[in-house]
């Protein structure tokens, strides 16, 4: 794709608004990111929340950690922010009175974990405290509204982060959906949710920023399309929208010009 995805065009050519930014439990200004592969740090065991694991920094993504859990294999990596509440250094859950926990799905004798421990703290390059900022508060109350624009992290894949728009809202829960992509990958999260980002987070962070998918039409209307070549080479890929453009939009989701279909992955 030589075209490049840039926002402002995109938010014009889908005539819709970008989320505020106090909507989100994000920083107004993106933490620093200051972590290196292979430093290691304490962190919840996203399959088993409640213990707390030793964690190796794998790769760096923006203000995101790519983690596995030490004594763990290499099919459950994790993401987590910088200012994540979900990481902290190495000491801390001993000096809370607690015990460092084997990973879930541990590959040696569980017998084995105290000395394996002791062997990957003996000598290990740990985090600083410095580099773990503090979690943001909670936005209070929900004020997305549907229709607006977000960056999304895919849960299915999700060391990708996408271009999305609220599908619905109740109470204090969002409807993500992933634009030009048929359903397969939408979610309800809660409106505080550490995978959902304000428009141009990426471009801050430094994180890649997907490109929307091409399976859905992004436009709302067709008038405006006429209006300028290049959207209509970028429709010309799509299955074209056969509905005539609807004001009101009601019962539809901006940005979402089809009723679900057969998913594409
Ligand atoms: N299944 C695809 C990835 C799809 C990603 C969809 N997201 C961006 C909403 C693959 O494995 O290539």
């Amino acid at each position: 794709k030589s075209e490049q995805f840039n926002w402002d065009d995109y938010l014009k050519e889908t005539e819709s608004v970008a989320a505020p930014l106090h909507c989100f439990r994000q920083s107004r200004i993106p933490p620093t990111n200051d972590f290196k592969v292979g430093m290691k740090l304490e962190a919840h065991d996203p399959r088993n929340v409640t213990s707390v694991c030793i964690a190796t920094v794998i790769g760096i993504t923006g203000a995101r950690l790519r983690l596995r859990l030490d004594g763990s294999d290499n099919k459950n990596d994790f993401w987590r922010l910088v200012d994540s509440s979900d990481i902290q250094p190495i000491g801390t859950c001993e000096k809370k009175g607690g015990m460092l926990q084997p990973p879930l799905g541990f590959q040696m004798n569980a017998s084995s974990w105290p000395m394996f421990l002791l062997r990957t703290l003996n000598g290990a390059e740990m985090a600083p405290a410095a580099f773990f900022k503090k979690e943001p508060p909670k936005p209070v109350p929900n004020c997305f509204k549907v229709g607006m624009k977000l960056e999304a992290i895919d849960r299915k894949n999700p060391y990708l982060i996408c271009p999305a728009t609220i599908g619905d809202v109740k109470g204090d829960e969002v409807f993500v959906t992933f634009d030009g992509w048929r359903g397969a990958f939408d979610y309800w999260c809660r409106c505080d949710s550490r995978d959902i980002f304000p428009v141009g987070w990426c471009s801050l962070t430094g994180d890649a920023l997907q490109p929307p998918g091409n399976n859905v039409s992004i436009t709302k209307s067709s008038a405006k399309i006429q209006s300028s070549p290049s959207k209509v080479t970028r429709r010309s890929m799509q299955s074209p929208q056969k509905s005539a453009p609807v004001p009101a939009q009601r019962g539809r989701k901006p940005g979402r010009g089809k009723p679900p279909g057969q998913s594409a992955v």
